[in-house]
């Protein structure tokens, strides 16, 4: 007789292998969707990322550990271009990266602009737990980050180096960065990965964590360390997450807004899709440009939604195991 933690792997490897992208989320929570725990990310890397949290998740483990530990598995992977080590660098050829976390009391931490520690998010963490503060940037953060025992690591793959001779070469400006694109399905542009999670005892936390655009300013921070842009958690009502083009998600406070919606009553699917319209309301619906936006409530409801198609969500519940899903987008839903 299969454990309970068997079947859940078992399940997760089928759903995997049978249907490695579903059709368009539709929103609306069925009552299997009402489970916990529960953990949901951006971008098909959510899901080995959600795997490791699905293992802190299945025993008994708090949704801020599991979001932490799935997390590190996508800044640890040189392979994923925008988040941690092998993170595109900014136009001056350095790695700086953009992390969060919020937890179901409220509290949250949060760097930006940190240079040479692998795992932003655990840094922030600790900015969290172990100061009065909410936010640490550049070198205060680096410093912190050593002082708390985090090793020096250089976040420069030979591959992201060569990538950024290459770009810097065909720039007539280097002053001027190239827009970022977040629109193309596949595109190794927009890899930030947010992750929101619904434990057993029914508390949710959330993470995000980002090298943020490619050939950015230096010194240019995104959404994704933002406390309200990138993520934001409420215990009472749901926790939402973002990704795509950071500047408009901070214009819209993004991930605070998607929560708010939910407080007055929107599903996750609704709130999502709120945040996304406002984005278009603002921007004269941009079409080279993404946003995506991803919510969770308290009952373990799940919405998703893209400014442009393309915008992909894993999920990890009891039911359907470790799955990768396109949100739906708003172009085609009007
Ligand atoms: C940023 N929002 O720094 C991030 C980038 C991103 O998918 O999410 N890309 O603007």
């Amino acid at each position: 007789m299969p454990n309970r933690r068997d079947f859940l792997k078992t399940s997760a490897i089928a759903s995997i292998g049978a249907s490695p992208m579903l059709a368009a989320y539709g929103g609306g929570a069925s009552a299997s969707q009402r489970q916990k725990p529960v953990v949901v990310s951006t971008w098909r890397h959510g899901q080995p990322a959600n795997a490791a949290a699905w293992e802190v998740l299945s025993d008994e483990g708090t949704a801020l550990d599991a979001v932490e530990a799935g997390v590190r598995v996508t800044e640890a992977n040189p392979e994923t271009r925008t988040v941690g080590r092998g993170g595109y660098p900014d136009r001056t050829g350095v790695v700086t990266l953009d992390a969060c976390v919020m937890d179901e009391r409220g509290r949250c931490g949060s760097v930006a602009a940190l240079e040479d520690i692998l795992h932003p998010t655990s840094v922030a963490r600790k900015v969290m737990e172990e100061t009065p503060h909410v936010m640490l940037v550049g070198e205060g953060a680096r410093d912190f980050a050593l002082e708390q025992g985090f090793e020096k690591t250089d976040l420069l793959t030979e591959q992201s180096k060569q990538d950024w001779e290459e770009w810097k070469a065909s720039q007539s400006d280097v002053t001027t960065p190239e827009p970022n694109v977040e629109n193309e399905v596949g595109s190794d542009n927009h890899d930030t990965i947010g992750m929101l999670a619904l434990d057993a005892n029914g508390d949710l936390s959330g993470a995000c964590t980002t090298s943020g655009t490619k050939w950015k300013m230096h010194g240019r921070v995104g959404d994704s360390p933002l406390i309200g842009a990138g993520l934001f958690v409420d215990n009472d009502v749901g926790a939402a997450c973002a990704t795509g083009w950071g500047e408009a998600v901070i214009r819209t406070a993004g991930s605070h807004l998607a929560v708010e919606k939910m407080r007055q009553g929107a599903s996750p699917m609704e709130a999502c899709r709120s945040v996304v319209e406002r984005v278009r309301d603002l921007h004269g619906n941009p079409e080279n440009v993404q946003v995506g936006v991803l919510a969770l409530n308290t009952q373990g409801e799940i919405g998703a939604y893209g400014l442009q198609s393309g915008f992909e969500m894993a999920k990890y519940t009891p039911e359907g195991g470790n799955q990768l899903v396109e949100a739906t987008p708003l172009q085609s839903s009007k």
